[in-house]
């Protein structure tokens, strides 16, 4: 595997979910596989799960690891081609994404959208440059668009919670006070629409996802209607698309706390399970009640976030 971005990346599903659920069980088993290679990870973006899952799964497969975070000590990176660079910049991403590529097996870059332009971030226009310029095999780490370790994680719980063979799956807009950018509910929609699951998503008017991620995914925008018979709950904020009005793209349309998923929300579904990727801010997107109750399974997702890495960077070694 050459780059790790999408869930066709991984080929057949049901041979990869059978691969993470063998690495769950022996994690050390390809402990080789690494040595004397090196994993070279690089944080446009915060993170404390990606950063410490990732480096986690290299180390079960012997690899060495570098962490570089861009904005604390390195240079700071131009990343227009035809500036004159005459600013604060010192360096231009150009050259610096060749010379990464050299102290490296293999890559991670994590780089959010940065809501300047959306055809720039829908283009992918940062990791793009990596997967081109650095010669080497590319995972994303969340990118403008996508976040695919988290959706992997996030279908190995599924499997692992599931109580029947086709579970109702919703994904929930949830309102929150800054603009977060769509990765996590673009590369959701991807991987629930390729996987065998009934799947809703619901969401204020106005935060239609892009239509190649959500494809033929059903909308409800009643979201009580939605949760009725869920076996899962996926809330998630997001700014906004624009799909429909491409001047709102990045805006946050509304903080509407009615869509806060309480126990009322939760009591019209089948018993659901609440998932989120973390980090998660409380009584914004969910209550204490909820995030905290014996159907919560936030921490069990944080935890497969090593299995999924471990089984990426392990077909990227092969
Ligand atoms: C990021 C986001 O919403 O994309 C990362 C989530 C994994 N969240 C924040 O910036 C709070
Ligand atoms: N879920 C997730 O990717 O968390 P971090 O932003 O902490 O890495």
């Amino acid at each position: 595997m050459r780059v790790f971005r999408n869930v066709e990346d991984l080929g057949d599903l049901k041979s990869a979910l059978q691969e993470a659920f063998e690495v769950k069980k022996d994690r050390f088993r390809y402990q080789t596989l690494g040595r004397n290679k090196t994993a070279l990870l690089i944080f446009f973006n915060n993170s404390l799960r990606t950063r410490l899952s990732t480096q986690k799964a290299a180390m079960n497969l012997g690899l060495n690891v570098i962490v570089l975070d861009v904005n604390q000590g390195a240079w700071k990176l131009e990343t227009e081609r035809g500036v004159i660079m005459d600013g604060d910049k010192s360096e231009h991403l150009l050259e610096a994404i060749p010379v990464m590529g050299c102290y490296c097996d293999v890559i991670g870059v994590r780089s959010f959208a940065t809501f300047e332009s959306r055809r720039d971030d829908y283009e992918e226009k940062i990791l793009d440059q990596f997967v081109r310029y650095s010669g080497r095999p590319v995972f994303f780490m969340e990118s403008a668009t996508v976040h695919p370790l988290q959706s992997f994680a996030d279908l190995i719980s599924i499997e692992e919670y599931k109580r029947t063979p086709r579970p109702k799956v919703v994904l929930s807009w949830a309102p929150h006070p800054k603009a977060l950018p769509q990765a996590v509910p673009n590369s959701f929609a991807q991987w629930m629409n390729a996987a065998d699951v009934d799947f809703v998503v619901t969401h204020p008017r106005g935060y239609e996802l892009d239509p190649k991620f959500v494809g033929k995914a059903r909308v409800e925008y009643d979201q009580m209607e939605a949760f009725r018979g869920a076996d899962f709950i996926y809330a998630k904020n997001w700014s906004c698309p624009g799909v429909t009005r491409p001047e709102d793209y990045g805006k946050v349309l509304t903080v509407d706390r009615s869509w806060t998923v309480d126990e009322a929300h939760m009591a019209v579904t089948n018993r659901a399970f609440f998932m989120h990727c973390l980090p998660v801010r409380r009584n914004m997107i969910v209550t204490d009640d909820v995030i905290e109750s014996p159907q919560s399974l936030v921490i069990p997702e944080a935890a497969n976030r090593e299995i999924s890495a471990t089984v990426v960077l392990k077909r990227m070694l092969e």
